[in-house]
């Protein structure tokens, strides 16, 4: 498939009901879209499976619409799964209803069930995505939200002649629902994928896989953007296209400065935008990602993807095998860390000040002992114990009868507390070799209260329990600016003296370094409840999440408006 070429056509069929402009308190338009969750064969790596999709495509419909503008999708469940949709990166200004997180924004559509996520794209340009947030189900359930700038502007780069989305995604040769069961039910780590994919697509390096393979196809002399999303399951990758250069200038739906490379490295979550010139003689280069894995001693997919870049002009019926770009070492940290530090804001930004709220929240895993009566097969994490991971020492647990938005909305008391601690409440050399009774963290579902408009500041701190790691950590609702990152412990005496308070990256997913820290600041100026986690599926599994509850403001243009009638029930 020619992804550039077709890539208009295939998105007008896509649409069931082409925008039209209604009346609307927004000088927008809306893009009205039907998407139908169900069952459908996709074969990969030689074998069918009966994946779950929208409306039969995997990957699923790309959205595209213009900075202002409103989408409503109505999702209709056919599938046997409970199911959601979150709109990863939007900020849902006032529209918390429309996030999507299973039994923190509402609760899941059941099979049979239909919702209509109603919202406005408010101030963000670029790439985001759509995911499913219920189970494994993004395995399969995702595709791209390309938001172009309002009618009438244009991008702060020279126009690209044409654009393609960039999907990378993690493929496993089973159901990946059974996968995630089956770790729950054991306590192990889950199997880790067969493929990864590009476009849903894993690319000739796989066996029965030639045919597919996505062609992106290029003219001599002319720039494309590139929209690269990391939809992945578990696996920050390295992304690099064979002799040529990539420009990045934008990031989750962000403009950056712009700068050069020849690699980039993404979190599960993270969108990068890159543009690339067509100026390497006419042939057939690789578009490759495998695996960036900063654990040590844990198991991972460890296989290469790729797309091939084919320039028009290349001869035909091209036999020649096409160029593959070299990738860096599956823990080169380092190339990672000099990619990360180059993110800038376009210009000099209006980072907060005067903070309100200093927190400190450590991030990474924890293992569970098993009590002594306990069924030894579902013991069987490290030494007969469970996965587990928290931050600050709290596990985080789902409501299953009730959101936690309904809650706080309609004041029903028993479903969540907030005492989420603002700091450890053990404070240790997080990096260091830390005592194994510290392993084990509480249960629970706190979350952290925020007034609204209060500036708040987060040290994110990973930690050395069972083992340290690279975790992109995901704030639902929120954009944050990323103002400084580093390695060991955060030390206040000398790390503040490095904030970046001048041009930081504006992003919605942060990649922790492996062993180190990062700080982002955000105002609370979108009432609700917004889920902070790490994008690692098997780490949310185990906990690794907390919730911010942001109170109304005064009057209606600070405050959360009461559900929609449709809103699924429990
Ligand atoms: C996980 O991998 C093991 C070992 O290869 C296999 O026996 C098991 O069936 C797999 N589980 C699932 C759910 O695919
Ligand atoms: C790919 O096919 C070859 C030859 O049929 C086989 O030996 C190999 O095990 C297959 N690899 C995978 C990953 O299935
Ligand atoms: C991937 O890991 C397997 C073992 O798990 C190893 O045999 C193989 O050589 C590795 N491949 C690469 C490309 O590192
Ligand atoms: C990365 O892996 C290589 C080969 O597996 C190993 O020799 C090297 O020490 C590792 N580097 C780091 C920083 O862990
Ligand atoms: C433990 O669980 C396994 C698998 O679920 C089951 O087959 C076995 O009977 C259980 N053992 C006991 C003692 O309950
Ligand atoms: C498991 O036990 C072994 C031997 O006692 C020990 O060396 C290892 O550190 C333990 N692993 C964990 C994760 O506790
Ligand atoms: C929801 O479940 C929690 C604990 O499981 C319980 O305390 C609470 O009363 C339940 N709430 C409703 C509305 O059923
Ligand atoms: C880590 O600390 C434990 C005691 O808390 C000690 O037994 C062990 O040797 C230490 N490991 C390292 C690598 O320093
Ligand atoms: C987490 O809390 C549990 C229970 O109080 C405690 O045993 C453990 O040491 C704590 N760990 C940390 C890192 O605070
Ligand atoms: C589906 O969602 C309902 C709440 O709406 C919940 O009670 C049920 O347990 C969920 N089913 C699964 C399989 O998670
Ligand atoms: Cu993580």
């Amino acid at each position: 498939m020619e992804i550039l070429n077709n890539f208009s056509t295939i998105s007008l069929a896509l649409f069931l009901f082409i925008s039209s402009a209604l009346f609307s308190l927004t000088s927008g338009e809306i893009h009205r879209h039907q998407f139908v969750i169900r069952a459908t064969p996709v074969k990969r790596l030689c074998k069918t499976h009966n994946s779950i999709t929208v409306n039969g495509m995997f990957p699923g419909p790309t959205l595209e619409l213009r900075n202002g503008d409103s989408l409503q999708v109505h999702v209709v469940n056919k599938a046997r799964y409970n199911v959601t949709i979150h709109w990863h990166g939007v900020r849902q200004m006032r529209s918390g209803w429309a996030d999507g997180p299973e039994f923190v924004t509402q609760c899941p559509i059941r099979p049979g069930g239909s919702y209509t996520y109603r919202f406005t794209i408010q101030g963000q340009e670029g790439t985001l995505w759509w995911h499913a947030h219920s189970s494994w189900l993004r395995a399969t359930v995702y595709g791209a939200l390309l938001i172009r700038p309002t009618l009438g502007q244009s991008y702060p780069f020279p126009k690209p002649n044409r654009e393609a989305p960039i999907l990378l995604g993690e493929w496993w040769d089973a159901n990946p629902i059974d996968v995630v069961r089956e770790a729950t039910r054991t306590g192990a780590a889950p199997n880790v994928s067969d493929a990864y994919t590009i476009n849903a697509q894993p690319g000739d390096l796989y066996n029965c896989s030639t045919k597919g393979t996505t062609i992106v196809t290029v003219h001599s002399g002319q720039t494309y953007l590139l929209r690269v999303i990391n939809a992945a399951l578990n696996q920050p990758l390295f992304f690099a296209v064979a002799n040529h250069k990539l420009t990045v200038v934008g990031a989750d739906a962000s403009y950056t400065k712009p700068f050069t490379t020849s690699v980039l490295m993404l979190g599960p979550g993270q969108t990068t935008d890159v543009l690339i010139k067509a100026d390497q003689p006419p042939a057939r280069y690789y578009i490759a990602a495998r695996a960036y894995q900063s654990a040590q001693n844990a198991a991972f997919d460890n296989t290469t993807t790729t797309a091939i870049l084919e320039y028009k002009s290349a001869k035909k019926g091209n036999a020649l095998k096409p160029i593959m770009p070299s990738l860096p070492a599956y823990n080169d940290t380092n190339t990672v860390t000099a990619f990360t530090r180059s993110f800038r804001s376009p210009r000099k930004v209006e980072v907060p000040t005067d903070i309100d709220e200093s927190l400190f929240f450590t991030v990474g895993l924890g293992l569970n002992n098993c009590p002594l009566n306990f069924n030894k097969s579902r013991c069987q994490g490290p030494n007969g114990t469970r996965f587990s991971a928290s931050m600050n020492n709290v596990s985080f647990v789902l409501p299953r009868n009730l959101s936690l938005l309904q809650a706080h909305q309609q004041g029903i008391p028993g479903v969540f507390t907030t005492d989420f601690p603002g700091s450890p409440p053990v404070k240790f050399d997080y990096t260091g070799n830390v005592s194994r009774s510290l392993y084990q963290p509480i249960r629970g579902t706190k979350l952290y209260k925020l007034k609204f408009g209060s500036k708040v500041q987060v040290v994110i701190q990973d930690t050395s329990i069972v083992g340290s790691e690279n975790h992109p950590i995901h704030l639902h609702g929120y954009d944050f600016y990323i103002i400084a990152e580093g390695f060991g412990n955060f030390d206040p005496e000398k790390d503040t003296s490095k904030f970046n308070l001048v041009d930081p990256p504006l992003r919605n997913t942060v990649s922790v370094p492996v062993n180190g820290w990062a700080v982002i600041r955000f105002v609370a100026d979108n009432p609700g409840v917004w889920l902070m986690h790490c994008h690692l599926d098997v780490h949310i599994n185990w906990g690794l999440a907390m919730a911010f509850v942001v109170e109304n403001g005064v009057g209606e243009l600070q405050s959360l408006p009461p559900p929609p009638p449709d809103l699924p029930v429990c």
